[in-house]
């Protein structure tokens, strides 16, 4: 069977996601780039692909998919004889919720706001602009709020969703390892120390060490 194939760059968080539950379960797979600066992306072979116009897109045989977060799940799922299988919980209704619930907090509370920084930091000067400031503040204030639920869970169990690691904790990888280079990030997590025991234990996984020298440091 061929492998499958993941379209896009591995410094694409969105992107790295995906690689990092490809490289959790062992599978297979091809990175397939689009050139952003040709503006591939936005071309009609990419956009049957992905009809939104970004990456990550995957491929599985006839299956195409869009979302990493679902990409990941998908992954897991297809791999549910491995040992990693458990990052989803599958197979016990009430701890797959909570793995759920905090890939939801992921999604919907922590990536906004890291990804404004990000963006603020990174792409907008990159562009020849000026970083919004107060755009910076706040959300670098909306993410430690996000922390402060998070370090007073870590007080109780050594990940998000349980004691093991879960999609919850390594959907937060790719923004994270941008955002630890960046002046905010000692502020921030310094904080909070079961965080950044609980950011320090992710590193240690050979998955995530793999996909963050794949990243390197360009784009987001
Ligand atoms: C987001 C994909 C995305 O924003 C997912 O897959 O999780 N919710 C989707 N991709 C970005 C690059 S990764 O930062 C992208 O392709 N941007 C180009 C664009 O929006 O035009």
């Amino acid at each position: 069977m061929s492998p499958v194939k993941v379209f896009g760059s591995a410094p694409f968080t969105n992107v790295a996601r995906v690689l990092l539950c490809l490289e959790e379960v062992g599978a297979e797979y091809e990175i397939v780039d689009v050139d952003f600066h040709a503006r591939e992306h936005k071309g009609p072979d990419h956009l049957a692909r992905n009809p939104f116009g970004q990456v990550p897109a995957f491929q599985d045989g006839d299956l195409m998919l869009v979302e990493s977060r679902a990409i990941c799940r998908y992954i897991l799922r297809k791999h549910r004889s491995t040992d990693q299988a458990n990052l989803l919980r599958e197979g016990n209704p009430e701890e797959s919720a909570v793995v759920d619930a905090w890939l939801y907090v992921e999604a919907l509370q922590y990536d906004p706001a890291v990804h404004a920084v990000f963006v603020q930091h990174s792409v907008v000067p990159a562009l020849g602009g000026e970083p919004d400031e107060r755009v910076i503040a706040e959300s670098v204030a909306q993410l430690k709020e996000t922390l402060a639920v998070y370090e007073a869970r870590l007080g109780t169990r050594s990940y998000l969703a349980g004691d093991e690691v879960s999609l919850a904790d390594l959907s937060h990888f790719p923004y994270t390892r941008y955002f630890m280079e960046m002046p905010y990030a000692a502020a921030v997590f310094g904080a909070y120390p079961r965080v950044t025991a609980w950011w320090e234990r992710l590193l240690c996984r050979p998955s995530v060490r793999k996909v963050a020298s794949m990243m390197g440091r360009d784009s987001g």
